[in-house]
């Protein structure tokens, strides 16, 4: 196989971090978050900051317990919808990086970012860009793992907690691991632990040092991929899910603009560049997400699930300026997008289409102008003139544009058999110029 570069990022101390970030007050006490609160007589820590930590407190003890040894720590209940939030946003940076991201959790996440050497530079390279970039547009700290397998790379991340960073070359991964105790080892709960404990077996090098037949004999074949892991071997690769999930846009303003005229016109044009997208794939979209980024490069996404999916200009523009409008007031607005997901099959919907079948018949037409006479062939007024790089047109790498029902694709577009990339990932990836980065 050849030789890969695997990140695993993990937020320090998560929900606590985003409590301390949000109330600066808080910073530099010991918080912990969990249950409903310091009320909360039966909860448990969700997380404690490594203030907190110093007292002993970790994730899953009681409340009680946390509170007899650290009365003063500031107590808070799980406000799941902040994190959740702070998440999204740390996943977009990643996906500037890769489209190759696996989320694993809230707070962390794998990249194979084997093949952006060219553009970011080498592992090392990219994991500093992601810390620094996470916390000057997030405002956390995380801890970043490098190395050539998953396994290596999750171990590595939470060596150096908070803020760490640590890079396991190629061929150093038995040595890396040799050391460290074997519970660090995935597939090793406490039973087999105890079990390896009666061969000797304290270190993940011990378990590497094991005749592998007298392993297998004893833990089957478990027991031979627990000495392949022990030995640094680990073939699994970066799982990306499903690359045709969602249909999107982004506009950089050429100046940063408050004006809510322009912001709702570029909200307009890239609804309908997405929903003309949508119904050319055949399917309808159950969710918009804008993202809204001023010119302090302060990055915020914003979702709703929409009471019914649509393939249609209006419920999607509708969604995003109700998102948007509330974030932007006062805002000088760097960058704009709209992004459907989802995504379901138009015939398996259509049970549902509430749509009046007149004004469906109208946007097919419209649609059908469009492919035949192109793009800009219809246009809405509040669009003409609007200096948008209006119409949104279609992306030749996302898999769902390529699908597109009736539309001959062109010579110039990739075989359908490359990878699949979003939108998302390629328009950050324009927009990060050296000097800004
Ligand atoms: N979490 C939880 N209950 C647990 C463990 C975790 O609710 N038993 C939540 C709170 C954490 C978040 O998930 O903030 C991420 O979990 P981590 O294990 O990554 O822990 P932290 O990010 O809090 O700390 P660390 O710095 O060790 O990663
Ligand atoms: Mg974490």
């Amino acid at each position: 196989m050849t030789n890969r570069t695997i990140l695993h990022v993990d937020l320090d101390a998560f929900f606590a971090a985003v409590e301390q970030r949000d109330r600066p007050e808080l910073r530099g006490r010991p918080v912990v978050v969990g249950g409903a609160g310091s009320e909360d007589a039966r909860g448990v820590v969700s997380a404690a900051s490594y203030e907190a930590r110093r007292f002993g407190i970790h994730s899953a003890m009681s409340l009680r317990e946390a509170y007899r040894r650290c009365p003063d720590a500031v107590f808070l209940p799980v406000d799941g919808r902040r994190y959740q939030q702070a998440s999204r946003d740390v996943m977009a940076i990643l996906r500037r990086f890769t489209p190759l991201v696996e989320p694993i959790s809230i707070d962390e996440a794998f990249l194979d970012v084997s093949a952006s050497a060219a553009l970011f530079g080498d592992g090392p390279t990219i994991a500093r860009r992601i810390k620094t970039e996470v916390r000057e547009e997030v405002g956390l700290t995380a801890s970043v793992g490098v190395a050539g397998t998953k396994l290596v790379a999750k171990i590595a991340s939470d060596l150096r907690k908070p803020d760490g960073l640590v890079v396991v070359s190629w061929g150093e991964e038995a040595a890396f691991l040799g050391p460290l105790p074997i519970g660090r080892l995935w597939g090793v709960g406490e039973k087999t632990a105890a079990a390896l404990a009666e061969y000797s077996v304290r270190t993940i090098g011990d378990l590497a040092a094991l005749p592998p037949d007298l392993v297998v004999r004893r833990f089957g074949k478990h027991g031979a991929s627990l000495v392949e892991r022990a030995r640094g071997l680990d073939p699994d690769p970066v799982h990306d899910g499903d690359p045709a999930k969602s249909v999107g846009h982004e506009h950089t303003f050429d100046v940063d603009t408050s004006d809510m005229e322009v912001i709702e016109r570029t909200l307009l044009g890239m609804a309908e560049g997405v929903a003309g997208r949508l119904r050319s794939a055949g399917v309808r979209a159950g969710t918009v997400t804008v993202k809204i980024r001023d010119d302090s490069f302060r990055t915020i996404t914003r979702q709703r699930t929409l009471t019914e999916p649509t393939d249609l200009t209006d419920p999607i523009y509708s969604t995003a300026l109700a998102l948007a409008r509330p974030e932007v007031r006062g805002m000088r607005v760097r960058l704009l997008g709209v992004t459907a997901s989802n995504l379901g099959e138009r015939e398996q919907l259509s049970l549902f289409d509430a749509t009046e079948p007149r004004h469906r018949r109208a946007v097919e037409a419209a649609d059908s102008l469009r492919r035949r006479y192109g793009e800009g062939t219809v246009t809405r007024g509040r669009l003409l003139g609007a200096g948008l790089p209006a119409p949104f047109e279609r992306d030749p790498r996302n898999p769902l544009d390529r699908r597109s029902r009736g539309v001959p694709v062109d010579s110039d577009e990739p075989p359908a058999d490359q990878p699949g990339r979003d939108t998302q990932a390629d328009t950050e990836v324009d927009e990060i110029p050296p000097d800004e980065a």
